[in-house]
């Protein structure tokens, strides 16, 4: 059985969406202690303090963007493409998510907690807003999902973070709604959020 070291709703959720969707059980290791701080368990094995880390049969494996396309190739699932163009967009929007978006939030909340004033939280906030804005142009060429007409594990990971920020810091377009509304349906979704008690009171 797979181990995930997690922080509730955090991008190591859409690694533990990816195990549903591929039928793998997993042990879901919380990486914060009761008092928020983060585990010694969690320093142990990533002693960046970082999830997600998937273990398997005792060996970690760092960065959700590399385990989330190790289990799809692993479990032959058309979440990653095999091939081809189809693989190449696949990826292309799951980077984006990790490499681009992700951090976008990341340096917000770093500012946050350093003391970054107002005019500079609103600077980065506006970069990530370009970004949902970029993902709402491009659904309305070719939604409903990032790659067209199929899921693939970007939008998992697109719909983790799109639930990051308190309503109304961020504005979403319609098909990018859609596409959130249409992935937290799924079973594999629905499951994660009630293994880590996530609750989205409404849609993002
Ligand atoms: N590129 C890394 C990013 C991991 C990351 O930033 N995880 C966040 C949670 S979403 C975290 O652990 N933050 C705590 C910290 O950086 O100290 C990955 O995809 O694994």
């Amino acid at each position: 059985m797979y181990q995930l070291y997690y922080f509730k709703g955090a991008c190591s959720m859409a690694v533990h969406i990816i195990l549903n969707e591929v039928g793998q059980d997993v042990e879901l290791v919380p990486g914060k202690d009761a008092s928020g701080e983060k585990s010694a368990e969690l320093l142990k094995i990533n002693p960046r303090g970082q999830v997600p880390v998937l273990v398997e049969g005792g060996n970690p494996l760092y960065e959700g963007a590399a385990q989330i396309i190790y289990l799809c190739e692993k479990y032959k699932s058309d979440l990653i493409p095999a091939s081809g163009w189809e693989r190449a967009k696949a990826l292309q929007w799951l980077m984006f998510c990790n490499a681009s978006l992700h951090p976008a939030y990341s340096r917000v909340n770093i500012l946050k907690r350093n003391g970054g004033s107002d005019e500079q939280v609103k600077a980065f906030r506006a970069i990530t807003q370009d970004m949902w804005d970029y993902v709402e142009k491009n659904l309305k060429a070719e939604g409903p999902y990032l790659c067209g007409k199929n899921v693939t594990a970007a939008d998992i990971l697109l719909t983790v973070i799109g639930h990051w920020a308190d309503p109304g810091v961020y504005t979403y377009g319609e098909k990018t709604k859609e596409l959130f509304s249409k992935v937290i349906a799924r079973p594999a979704y629905q499951k994660a959020m009630a293994a880590e008690g996530v609750e989205y009171k409404a849609a993002a």
